[in-house]
């Protein structure tokens, strides 16, 4: 079983990282913040020392960061993924960024002869954790095939898509459109209330037509129990969102409705609730 290295333990990073070590996996672990490293530690994985020193290490490492500054800066300078990768040896990155970004760091790995592939995820904490998420997977096509008894154990599918740049498209596809439904069913949960309709009621009547789907049911009952739990944090959704405009302008694709419900998630990160759960963009809707 080939060695495997994880960068990046936040939310997603640290549950699927707990995924690989449980399944059998030789794992190596690294955190910015090293103290996260401690309970994967415990569960059998190795500590890395730096990016570097992890990517040297080991046949494929894996990458799960906040966002395109952090996604350059675990490849990037002397103890950067880059530095150490060397010929042969893989790197995926399932940080969400943008197509840009995901070229800049494909052209910093295969330049040093590393194989790279990007491979974003559909899904969030509960999904990371049961090992059952969507994995977007573009680039290299035999790091795909060495990466896919990985992917087995994180993911419940792992397509295939393309060439680098693809998967952070489809993520952003997915997101966009994510976060748009959350902002127009935030904006009807509280237009009925206010109209005095009772908020179970107008769930149960979503949940029963065409318009139901498991996204209004988790985060229905978030809004109407004011529970905004993190799963996935919304300064991350503004985040795709923004990054989902922005390659909208690039392609002079008009994206009206995208666009406004940005506004919405920038207004609560301004409010303070960038680290609650993207549901809390209820609480500057309603
Ligand atoms: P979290 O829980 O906010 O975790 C973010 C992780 O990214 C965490 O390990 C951070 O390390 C790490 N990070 C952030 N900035 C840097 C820099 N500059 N260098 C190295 N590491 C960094 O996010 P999630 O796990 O929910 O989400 C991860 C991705 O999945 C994201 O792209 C989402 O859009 C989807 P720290 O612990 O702060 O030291």
């Amino acid at each position: 079983m080939k060695s495997i290295g994880f960068l990046g333990l936040g939310i997603m990073g640290k549950a699927m990282a707990a995924n690989l070590i449980k399944a059998g996996f030789d794992v190596t672990v690294w955190n910015r913040n090293a103290a996260k490293c401690a309970e994967l530690v415990a569960l059998g994985a190795r500590q890395g020392a730096t990016p570097k020193d992890v990517a040297a290490h080991c046949d494929i490492t894996f990458a799960m960061v906040s966002d395109p500054e952090a996604a350059l800066a675990l490849c990037q300078g002397p103890d950067g993924v880059a530095a150490g990768i060397g010929a042969g040896r893989g790197y995926v990155d399932m940080s969400t960024v943008d197509d840009i970004t995901s070229k800049t760091i494909a052209s910093l790995i295969t330049h040093t002869g590393g194989r790279f592939l990007e491979a974003p995820v559909s899904g969030t904490k509960k999904p990371a954790e049961d090992g059952t998420l969507i994995i977007l997977a573009a680039g290299d096509p035999s790091l795909y095939e060495d990466a896919k008894p990985a992917f087995e154990v994180m993911g419940k599918m792992s397509p295939y898509l393309g060439d680098v740049g693809q998967g952070a498209n489809m993520k952003l596809v997915v997101n966009m459109m994510m976060g748009g439904m959350l902002s127009i069913f935030s904006e009807g949960l509280s237009l009925g209330q206010k109209a005095g309709l009772d908020g179970q009621q107008i769930l149960d009547i979503i949940d029963a037509g065409a318009m139901s789907n498991p996204m209004f049911k988790g985060k229905g009952a978030m809004l109407l129990n004011e529970n905004y739990t993190t799963s996935f944090p919304l300064k991350h959704m503004q985040k795709d969102m923004r990054l989902a405009v922005a390659l909208g302008d690039q392609l002079d694709q008009p994206l009206p409705t995208a666009a406004i419900a940005n506004e919405a998630f920038k207004q609560a990160i301004k409010a303070g609730f960038g680290e609650e759960d993207m549901a809390a963009v209820y609480k500057v809707i309603k």
